[in-house]
């Protein structure tokens, strides 16, 4: 492995019965391009209770990766959420791709209730909207598998006395996923999610 420092860029598969997930598309199109002085690695995490967020930590474990942000879908929102808080707690609204679905449980019964996000979350936010895209500071990326891969990975760098700047932000579908949806809500499409990842990863890259 050459000496360039590496981000993380994680996506999920799709779920909930979508055919597509935007962030999926965005990591696979960021997957080896360079940030500044920065090269992205890019991991699609399955949409699974415990293989998501076990191939979050096996990809940090293996890449040692200087920054690491994940992304989600969040159908239904309409901006660019960029998330700053992740919660000790799994309360899924829907069942996970292998069926499972979990009810008010912690992610790590030992852990602290939350954690902050260790991303500049409001200088990322600033930057997407000055780019014209809308975006906004979330207080609570849910109780499903993004909050729960969230937690899983400041848990670990917290307990592994590690400082590397982790974080989330969730996107909200495409406009095809809407089209093909029977109600109609918000939407945004790749050209523009693809800018605002851009831009977060080029202030996260500045602070490595
Ligand atoms: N969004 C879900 C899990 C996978 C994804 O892309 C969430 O918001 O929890």
């Amino acid at each position: 492995m050459d000496s360039k420092k590496r981000i993380l860029l994680t996506g999920f598969e799709p779920f909930g019965g979508s055919q597509v997930n935007p962030t999926q598309q965005i990591a696979i199109a960021l997957n080896g391009s360079c940030i500044g002085q920065s090269e992205v690695q890019s991991a699609i995490l399955p949409v699974d209770r415990k293989a998501g967020p076990q191939t979050l930590l096996e990809r940090m474990i293996a890449l040692e990766p200087a920054a690491v942000l994940c992304l989600g879908e969040a159908s239904r929102r309409v901006a660019i959420s960029v998330e700053r808080i992740a919660i000790n707690w799994m309360d899924y609204r829907i069942p996970d791709n292998q069926g499972e679905q979990v009810t008010d449980l912690p992610i790590a019964p030992e852990g602290p209730a939350a954690y902050f996000s260790t991303l500049p979350v409001r200088e990322i936010y600033e930057q997407i909207v000055a780019a014209g895209i809308p975006a906004e500071l979330s207080l609570s990326a849910g109780a499903y598998l993004c909050n729960q891969v969230f937690y899983t990975g400041l848990h670990y760098l917290a307990t592994h006395g590690k400082y590397n700047p982790f974080g989330f932000i969730h996107l909200p579908s495409l406009p095809e996923q809407v089209a093909h949806s029977l109600s109609l809500y918000g939407s945004m499409s790749l050209e523009t999610d693809l800018k605002a990842v851009h831009i977060a990863l080029t202030v996260i890259e500045k602070r490595i």
